[in-house]
């Protein structure tokens, strides 16, 4: 990678592996992109931005070629929730997006990284210790996008020789921008509200572990798996990468370390609820372990501790 485009960099991940490519690659050879431009975000003011609606082909090929990339990092994409009341939306963004991207590099020769997601399972697939290989059959519209967009990228290096590559990413939990309309946002809320209010209501209930990673992992994740040799990737797109599991009871246990009266209720999203019940309760990452040497360095303890203490700065400065 020496000249990235980052679609949908407004987003949670996209806000962080923004900066974090920035200062790993030059801020000038990083060009984010979103749907609006707004002039003191971080992504717009600390370096070059261009205004691109991923489903506008044009609008892509004409900011690839301003500035000759090399390199798609395609974010852009609805999430599980916001999915499920605009599905029609979802599979222009998320399918029409991608394939614009895939179309460009084929032209273009650029190399993908598109982000899949323990979504992309279902309630056939063995849910403990989710194989690499396994049963795929998402029952939600997200999930169908996934899997879709697995295979689409999977064609187009194998038919065109596009380098492309990607994982399926679990819930990630971030201090940074807040997560857009998923169905494991319940994981970075719940701080915000431990750290104003002392207590949080889930609208997942308990008993439904989850795969979930912090930020920092997730970023990393990107630019290993990037900067991997291709000779060793015998998965290359979707690889299953995981930190660790739980469900909001042991979340809130993690908390009360910091936070001693935290108290958590429930009121169950059955929308939400549904979706989380579809999903794996651990995956098996062996693979990208095998293939790309990853290795998360947050354990639940150490990923709660960080998020404390760095919105605890950010809400209550001084305390
Ligand atoms: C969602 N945060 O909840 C995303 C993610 C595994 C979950 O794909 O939709």
């Amino acid at each position: 990678m020496k000249k990235i485009l980052i679609t949908g960099s407004m987003g949670q991940i996209g806000t962080e592996i923004t900066a974090l490519l920035r200062k790993a690659y030059g801020k000038d050879n990083v060009i984010a992109s979103g749907l609006r431009h707004i002039p003191d975000h971080p992504v717009c003011a600390n370096g070059p931005y261009e205004v691109i609606d991923v489903t506008n082909g044009a609008q892509l090929a004409k900011a690839a070629a301003k500035y000759k990339v090399d390199t798609i990092v395609n974010l852009a994409a609805i999430l599980s929730a916001i999915g499920e009341a605009k599905p029609q939306l979802l599979w222009d963004v998320n399918m029409n997006g991608l394939y614009n991207v895939l179309e460009l590099a084929r032209e273009s020769n650029l190399a993908v990284f598109t982000p899949s997601s323990i979504a992309a399972f279902g309630p056939s697939t063995p849910a403990d210790l989710t194989p690499q290989e396994t049963i795929q059959r998402p029952n939600t519209i997200y999930g169908v996008s996934k899997v879709a967009g697995e295979l689409l990228c999977d064609y187009y290096h194998k038919r065109y020789g596009v380098d492309t590559r990607g994982v399926r990413y679990p819930g990630l939990i971030s201090n940074g921008a807040l997560p857009g309309g998923g169905t494991t946002d319940y994981a970075v809320h719940i701080f915000y509200e431990a750290i104003k209010t002392g207590q949080f209501t889930s609208n997942i209930a308990a008993g439904t572990f989850m795969d979930m990673m912090y930020m920092p992992d997730a970023l990393d994740a990107i630019i290993d798996l990037m900067e991997a040799d291709p000779g060793r990737l015998t998965h290359r797109n979707a690889f299953n990468i995981t930190a660790f599991s739980f469900d909001p009871d042991q979340l809130a246990g993690e908390i009360r370390k910091h936070i001693p009266s935290f108290k958590l209720h429930y009121d169950v999203d059955p929308v939400k609820q549904a979706i989380a019940d579809s999903w794996p309760n651990s995956l098996d990452d062996s693979a990208a372990r095998d293939q790309w040497d990853w290795k998360p360095k947050y354990d639940l303890p150490a990923m709660a501790a960080d998020m404390i203490k760095v919105l605890t700065e950010k809400l209550r400065p001084g305390q």
